[in-house]
């Protein structure tokens, strides 16, 4: 495992778009690894002792953005510890040592792409400039049911309709500039995401084999 040639892809799309359920399946296929901000930032609002944890619980719950040092953190410490298990060959972040990470649900407004691009692309030696973006789309009326199905058994606090509703306007305004400025400077790869899993994994699969090559 060469660390010069770490690539990094973001995965953006509306909440509900199905971005966990595809990198999970992308994972399967060819060992990336997967770092949900998501996962992470509810991880940390569980942790025991966490300072953060109260206002993790409160952001997510209206649905706006933990502040960007809390989420960078945590995913310079997810990306250091996964280099650092795949240099040892212990770790199962890449079963077969592509040295690809899927960041998940990040960046999420311009100023967190910008604190990516600063702070965590030299960590990695990472390679792929401009960023590349594997971005799903489908309607707001598709997410909306997928998330409303999905909150009868998920427990997570956000997955109700008040919530989900904010979730929408935070999207709209703070993370589709994200998703128009990679765009202009560089590869997206949009997935219409409102087809199966199965389907939407083969377009992912295409998609993301066009922006890598
Ligand atoms: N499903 C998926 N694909 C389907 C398909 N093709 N056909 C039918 N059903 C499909 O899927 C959602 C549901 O739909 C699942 O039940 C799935 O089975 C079904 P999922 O793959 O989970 O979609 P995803 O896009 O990952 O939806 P998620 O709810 O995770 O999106 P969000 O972007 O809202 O959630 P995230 O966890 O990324 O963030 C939550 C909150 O954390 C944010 O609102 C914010 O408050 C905070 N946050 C930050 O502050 N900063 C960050 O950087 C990241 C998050
Ligand atoms: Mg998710």
């Amino acid at each position: 495992f060469d660390s010069e040639k770490v690539k990094v892809v973001f995965v953006l799309g509306g909440p509900g778009a199905g971005k966990g359920t595809q990198c999970k399946r992308l994972v399967e296929d060819f060992g990336f690894c997967h770092l949900s901000a998501g996962d992470l930032l509810r991880a940390e609002q569980n942790r025991p002792g966490s300072e953060y944890g109260q206002l993790i619980r409160d952001c997510i719950k209206e649905g706006s953005l933990v502040p960007v040092e809390v989420t960078i953190t945590l995913l310079k410490n997810a990306m250091s510890d996964a280099l650092k298990e795949n240099r040892e060959g212990s770790g199962e972040s890449w079963k077969d040592g592509k040295g690809l990470f899927l960041v998940d649900g990040f960046p999420r407004e311009m100023d967190q792409a910008e604190r990516f691009e600063k702070q965590l692309r030299p960590l990695a030696t990472v390679l792929c400039t401009p960023s590349i973006v594997l971005y799903f789309t489908t309607t707001e009326e598709v997410m909306l049911f997928r998330l409303l199905e999905r909150g009868k058994t998920s427990g997570r606090e956000d997955d109700n309709e008040e919530s989900i509703k904010k979730r929408f306007r935070t999207y709209k305004e703070q993370t589709m500039p994200v998703i128009e400025h990679y765009g202009k400077v560089g590869k997206v790869a949009e997935i219409d995401s409102s087809a199966s899993v199965e389907e939407v994994h083969k377009r992912a699969s295409e998609g993301l084999k066009k922006v890598l090559s």
